[in-house]
């Protein structure tokens, strides 16, 4: 029996309806429970103002570090399939939502698929996304530029950590 092979992708989740911090925790566990996942890291807590569509509460964001087996489209489906068991409604696009679960980057991989691009084609202008990451990920290179140095271009007016703890996700 040959050995799967392990490589590394980063996870951007956030949530703004419900109890968006138990969405997330529930997801990261389940990830972590699968033999082909592994939870390697998770950034602190943030409460992030809304972008994109800005009348809309507060949303709750994190990122995760996570080891697989998975190829990078079926690490998509098993996301999409944890977002759907949380009865996520898609309802309007940016608009509100119980949990989402985006692909930040899968090893070095680049590619510019419908159904899965990566890096995700807006992560390096989101600050809800680039300030969890810099926690545990600042010298990951994306678009080779390391995440760090995205950060300190992008606007994070009103972005707070919600815990410091980065094993809020172990509780919530
Ligand atoms: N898809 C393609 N590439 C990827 C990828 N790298 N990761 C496809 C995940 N999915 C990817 O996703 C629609 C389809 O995109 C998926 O089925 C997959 O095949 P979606 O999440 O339903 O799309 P969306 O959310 O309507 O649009 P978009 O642009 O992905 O929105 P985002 O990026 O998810 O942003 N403000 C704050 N403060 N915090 C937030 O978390 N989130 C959003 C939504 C808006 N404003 C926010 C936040
Ligand atoms: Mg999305």
């Amino acid at each position: 029996m040959s050995e799967a092979v392990f490589q590394t992708a980063t996870l951007g989740l956030g949530g703004n309806v419900g109890d968006p911090v138990h969405a997330m925790a529930t997801a990261l566990r389940a990830l972590d429970a699968r033999a082909d996942c592994r939870v390697s890291a998770v950034s602190r807590l943030y409460r992030t103002p809304p972008w994109g569509k800005t009348d809309q509460s507060y949303f709750f964001n994190s990122c995760a570090q996570v080891d697989t087996s998975l190829a990078p489209e079926a690490l998509l489906d098993v996301c999409l399939g944890i977002e759907h068991g949380m009865k996520r409604e898609r309802i309007e696009r940016w608009g509100p939502r119980t949990l989402d679960i985006d692909i930040l980057t899968y090893a070095d991989v680049s590619q510019d698929a419908p159904r899965l691009e990566l890096p995700h084609p807006r992560m390096t202008d989101r600050g809800f996304v680039l300030m969890p990451l810099a926690d545990f990920a600042a010298d990951l290179l994306v678009n080779g530029i390391a995440v760090g140095e995205w950060l300190a271009r992008t606007d994070v007016a009103g972005i707070e950590v919600a815990d410091q703890n980065s094993g809020w996700w172990h509780v919530a």
